[in-house]
């Protein structure tokens, strides 16, 4: 079988020979049940029997790789699905440079990709588990298939890294698979790995701005372990990216369409000062400013999941070959990064300094850096241009990396999102300014009603321009009716 070929036949689809391996095979049938049940209490709360028009991966060739139909969501087709291999593949960067990609665990390196692969492979039923009641207020049948392609999506991420972890860590990879459905988003015992995928997303303004900065987190993540020595880690990252990009999509496009029923509200009636919020609230759309306050939240938590600027471990993952830089591929320099330097912000006797350290262990700065542009350029491309053509005076800016971070260099203080610090007292006085308050959150949640019938939409959310899947606007994206 060619590994662009996708075995259909057995309980779990797969282009990884998983009939020529039974024992991993009887391994991932073991962890299905728990992870069936796991989706049934917590994946999407509801719309269990509903038929939904999802896609499908059915191959994982660059074109054509999706399939649309209706599926009920447990009936899904979770499969384990890699990128095809590239023939000759070599080690990119670090002190393996130049090596044949590991088709196995290197030993050396084990401890460090495991854990790599388990925070991975964390954030993916967390995400899940953060959407899980959003079902019930959607703002169309279109954005309810959206949220649950989405989460059927995430679940998939899921099974890749189990893949990974069952079939290259044995019994602590088997032990690992377990935990990653015993954890969960939130609680206080057992919490996930990382802080933002301990946040709630209670509404769905909070559903697209996690999709679009905290979903492109995942894209940069993921592009860095695709670089990786690992072949197996590479090719799952690969193929993982082919449908994050989707999600991004959703986030770009949802938060582009609150922005747009927000300015074609204002100008109905001739409101042309964005911070007139409680007359622009009036008219049942999210005021400009709200949409501003939420961005900064969902950035700042977002930023936190880089980890700390200057990192050892980031360092140790380069130089093993296991995580590379975004693109590593394309950067013109040695990959090995001796003597290199990068320059990154620190606090320094309580100013904000840009300071050249060694730019192995700067690795998640770069990152950082690399992600806060492609954030910035969505945010022009798919909101202000939206803002621009309406003709009102109002711009989204993402705020300084010092704002309400709290991991790495600017954890201990205080800073406004144009990156003056603060003192307590003064973020305690102005933090409503900045973040959104109690009250702000009490709008946003009132607006957050379902709207069922195909082809209508929330007041607060403009029509997409196209269907998925090119359908016609009152397509019937989700069966409610059974
Ligand atoms: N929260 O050296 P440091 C996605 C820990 S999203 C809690 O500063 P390092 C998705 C860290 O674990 C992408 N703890 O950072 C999106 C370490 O603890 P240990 C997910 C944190 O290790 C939407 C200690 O602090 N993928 O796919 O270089 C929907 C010192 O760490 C946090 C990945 O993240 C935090 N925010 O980098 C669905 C890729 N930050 O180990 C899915 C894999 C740091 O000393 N993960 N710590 O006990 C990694 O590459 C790294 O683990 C991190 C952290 C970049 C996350």
């Amino acid at each position: 079988m060619s590994d662009s070929t996708v075995d259909y036949d057995g309980l779990i689809p797969n282009n990884v020979g998983l009939n020529a391996d039974p024992r991993l095979r009887r391994a991932l049938e073991s962890w299905h049940p728990s992870y069936l049940d796991w989706w049934k209490a917590r994946g999407p709360d509801g719309f269990q029997e509903n038929l939904v028009y999802l896609r499908t991966a059915i191959g994982v060739d660059a074109e054509g790789w999706a399939k649309f139909g209706y599926v009920r969501m447990p009936d899904y087709r979770w499969g384990i699905l890699l990128a095809p291999a590239v023939e000759g593949r070599t080690i990119g960067f670090g002190a393996h440079k130049g090596e044949p990609a590991w088709q196995e665990v290197p030993g050396e390196y084990r401890a460090l990709l495991r854990r790599l692969v388990t925070v991975q492979g964390d954030t993916e039923p967390a995400s899940v588990e953060q959407q899980r009641r959003l079902g019930a207020t959607a703002p169309s049948l279109y954005d309810l298939r959206n949220l649950f392609q989405v989460n059927v999506e995430e679940a998939r991420h899921l099974w890749a890294m189990v893949y990974l972890l069952q079939k290259y860590f044995g019994r602590d990879g088997r032990e690992e698979a377990e935990e990653l459905l015993r954890r969960r988003s939130g609680d206080r015992d057992s919490p996930r790995l990382l802080g933002a995928f301990n946040e709630a997303t209670p509404d769905w303004l909070a559903f697209f701005m996690f999709t679009f900065f905290t979903d492109r987190d995942g894209k940069m993540q993921l592009h860095a372990l695709a670089q990786s020595g690992f072949d197996p880690l590479s090719r799952t990252c690969r193929f993982m990216l082919t449908e994050e990009a989707h999600h991004m999509f959703i986030g770009q496009s949802g938060v582009g369409r609150i922005v747009e029923a927000t300015c074609a509200a204002m100008n109905r009636v001739g409101i042309d000062d964005p911070s007139d919020i409680e007359r622009v609230r009036a008219l049942g759309v999210i005021d400009l400013p709200t949409i501003q306050k939420r961005a900064n939240l969902h950035f700042s938590l977002t930023l936190d999941l880089f980890g700390s600027e200057i990192s050892s471990n980031a360092a140790n993952a380069f130089q093993s070959g296991l995580k590379g830089r975004y693109l590593e591929d394309q950067i013109d320099d040695d990959h090995v990064l001796a003597g290199a330097i990068y320059p990154v912000l620190r606090l320094k006797d309580g100013r904000i300094v840009r300071e050249d350290v060694p730019a192995l262990s700067a690795l998640n700065m770069r990152l950082r850096d690399d992600y806060v542009a492609d954030a910035q350029s969505g945010v022009e491309r798919w909101w202000n241009r939206v803002i621009a053509r309406a003709g009102i005076d109002f711009r989204i800016a993402l705020p300084h990396v010092a704002f309400n971070r709290r991991i790495g260099e600017f954890a201990a203080i205080e800073a406004d999102p144009a990156g003056t610090l603060l003192s307590a007292e003064e973020w305690v006085r102005r933090r409503a300014e900045f973040l959104p308050s109690a009250e702000d959150d009490r709008f946003v949640a009132g607006l957050m009603r379902p709207v069922a019938e195909p082809g209508k939409f929330a007041s607060w959310i403009a029509p997409p321009r196209t269907g998925i899947d090119n359908k016609p606007g009152d397509f019937e994206y989700v069966k409610l009716a059974g």
